[in-house]
């Protein structure tokens, strides 16, 4: 992904929100593909990606994308009872962060990302982070969804390999795991998100829908952590 993709709309849309950067925290369970989407993002290898079952992702950090736009990068959840106790504390920190401009305090992180691992059945992990972690501490316009691995969704059947894309089963495949993810998501957690996006960070494919996803839904107003 270039750099200075939408660079303009992005530009604006934080000026209406008087935002800069924003602040795009980027969770999920362990090995849905969070550091591979910051590389793919970024073009380079921002963050190191596990493999085996290794989660490689151990605290927090963040990466700019540009003046605009900041990510920060977070272990998974779903490797054991006690670590996720300590990685929902960490997040549970994180999101309550501040920043301070012009002497007021705002809450540091602006949106969250939750990435999806569209190869797995099991949503059951991302709903208790949504649920325990995530929607008690920020409001739930600010949760988008975004289901990666599109590639293996069928475990890697219907995935054309000339065109480096689904073929019409796979996509029609995809779009409906994307309406059910929402519908689910709203039945389990409440929250109604906007349809998700599914991309690949392996195979680099839709990575600007999800770009757009977080462009077009910037929050108008900076966040308030005291209400
Ligand atoms: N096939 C496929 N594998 C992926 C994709 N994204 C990530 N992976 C693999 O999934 C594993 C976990 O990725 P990682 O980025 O470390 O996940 P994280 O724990 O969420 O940060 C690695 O082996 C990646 O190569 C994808 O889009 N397609
Ligand atoms: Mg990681």
């Amino acid at each position: 992904m270039n750099s200075v993709y939408r660079m303009a709309d992005i530009d604006e849309n934080l000026r209406i929100a008087g935002l800069r950067p924003l602040d795009v925290l980027v969770v999920g369970g362990t090995g849905a593909g969070k550091s591979s989407t910051l590389n793919t993002l970024f073009q380079r290898e921002v963050a190191k990606v596990g493999n085996e079952g290794e989660p490689e992702t151990m605290s927090v950090n963040s990466v700019r994308l540009n003046n605009l736009m900041r990510f920060w990068d977070t272990p998974g959840l779903g490797d054991n009872v006690y670590k996720d106790k300590g990685y929902a504390k960490e997040l549970v920190n994180v999101l309550y962060r501040e920043c301070t401009i012009s002497d007021k305090q705002y809450g540091l992180i602006d949106t969250v990302l939750v990435i999806l691992d569209g190869s797995g059945r099991d949503l059951g992990t991302t709903y208790k982070l949504l649920n325990e972690v995530i929607v008690p501490n920020i409001q739930t316009d600010r949760i988008l969804i975004a289901i990666n691995q599109a590639d293996v969704a069928m475990k890697g059947r219907h995935w054309n390999e000339t065109w480096d894309c689904p073929d019409n089963v796979l996509h029609e495949f995809l779009e409906q795991k994307a309406a059910s993810v929402q519908s689910r998501i709203r039945e389990a957690t409440g929250v109604n998100v906007v349809k998700p996006v599914y991309y690949s960070a392996e195979r680099n494919y839709n990575v600007e829908k999800l770009l757009d996803m977080i462009i077009d839904n910037i929050p108008r107003e900076r966040r308030q952590l005291k209400m």
